[in-house]
């Protein structure tokens, strides 16, 4: 049965929350295989469990989606203020170790401009981290239109990612929850969307600027698509080829990439998982298993799953054991409604 379109955007709340308190747990192991994950995730619904906290991807995540829901639009100052105010009452969730400097520039009053702080970053380049693609369910969640989702995913990532290998990431992340909602659709069709806007995407100035300074192929993100699409030809590709080719790291170009190809991976069974697991079980499972920024490429897989799946799949033993899930429902609800309204003024 197809899920209804408010279960695809709670799914992908709770998705993106599962990946994370759970991701978290194996967050930095290198060695790691899928069998140590099923046996923890086997355990959560067995044994007492206490609660998994959400770490800063869920954290700014919340304030993405608290921002859009409070102001019924994107508003920069407003998300800016919500993110340094996040982080100053709960410093301790793991963000990125640079990031905490543009938190503080922005609570120090002495900037006006609120994408300022972000610029000064890593000597004037901006951050490539991944956490403006970690955080951007909400944009996608909020606007049907593309032309919308593509530029508040830049402003929202640009207030602590300047460089566009930071904001091109959370516009790829933010136009793959896009797709997935749409329903089901071929492995093909997805990635042929993803392929055709991030060419676009990638072919400003700035994007072309920033790949030659880090020495990129040209249209970094566009180029890992294409590497997606010969993977998924493929009947056997390995851990050690996906972590060669699209990484684990806490880049965005060497996590978001491989979260996509991990959901899309994960369409079909997968051998090393258990055969009873659903889509998003798998996708979720698989990710974690690849080591490395776990916490990351979970929730942004997890994001597009639970949208593509629906919250049916969501496992409610996974479910009862993460912080904060309440608020992925209820906020799933409010955002579906939001995104209604404005494809009906449209
Ligand atoms: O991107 P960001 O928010 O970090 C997100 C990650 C996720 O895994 C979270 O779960 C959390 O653990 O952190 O934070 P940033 O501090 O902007 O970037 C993260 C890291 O990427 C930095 O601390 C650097 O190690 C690296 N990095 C860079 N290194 C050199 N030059 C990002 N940009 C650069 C750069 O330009
Ligand atoms: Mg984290
Ligand atoms: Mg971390
Ligand atoms: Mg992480």
């Amino acid at each position: 049965m197809m899920p209804s379109t408010v279960s695809r955007f709670r799914g992908a709340l709770l998705g993106a929350l599962l990946g994370d308190c759970l991701g978290a747990v194996f967050e930095g192991y290198s060695v790691l295989n899928a069998g140590k994950v099923c046996q923890f995730l086997e355990r959560l619904g067995k044994v007492k469990q206490d609660t998994l906290v959400y770490t800063d991807d869920t954290a700014m995540a919340r304030s993405v989606i608290q921002s859009l829901l409070a102001q019924k639009d994107f508003d920069a100052r407003d998300l800016a203020e919500r993110f340094a105010r996040e982080y100053k009452k709960n410093p301790d969730r793991g963000y990125g170790m640079s990031v905490i400097h543009v938190f503080e520039k922005l609570d120090s009053g002495e900037y006006n401009d609120v994408f300022t702080p972000a610029k000064e970053q890593f000597d004037g380049n901006g951050s490539y981290g991944n956490g403006a693609a970690m955080r951007v369910v909400g944009i996608p969640l909020a606007y049907p239109c593309i032309q919308d989702i593509i530029q508040f995913a830049k402003c929202s990532g640009q207030l602590t990612h300047a460089s566009s290998l930071g904001y091109n990431g959370a516009i790829l992340q933010a136009l793959a929850v896009h797709y997935a909602l749409q329903g089901q659709q071929s492995k093909d069709t997805f990635l042929q969307h993803l392929l055709g806007h991030m060419k676009e995407v990638e072919s400003d100035e700035k994007s072309c600027a920033d790949a030659r300074l880090l020495e990129l192929a040209e249209y970094p993100f566009w180029s890992k698509l294409n590497k997606i699409k010969e993977f998924l030809s493929k009947e056997n590709v390995s851990r050690k080829e996906i972590l060669k080719e699209l990484g684990n790291g806490i880049a965005a170009l060497e996590s978001v990439p491989t979260a996509i190809y991990s959901f899309l991976r994960c369409m079909d069974p997968v051998a090393e998982l258990p055969q009873e697991y659903n889509g998003l079980q798998r996708t979720i499972s698989f990710c974690i298993s690849l080591g490395g920024d776990t916490d990351t490429i979970a929730t942004m897989a997890g994001a597009i799953a639970g949208a593509y799946y629906g919250e049916e799949q969501v496992p409610p033993s996974w479910k009862a054991c993460s912080e904060g899930y309440k608020e992925a429902e209820e906020w799933g609800e409010e955002l579906h409604k939001l995104h209604s309204s404005r494809l009906a003024s449209q």
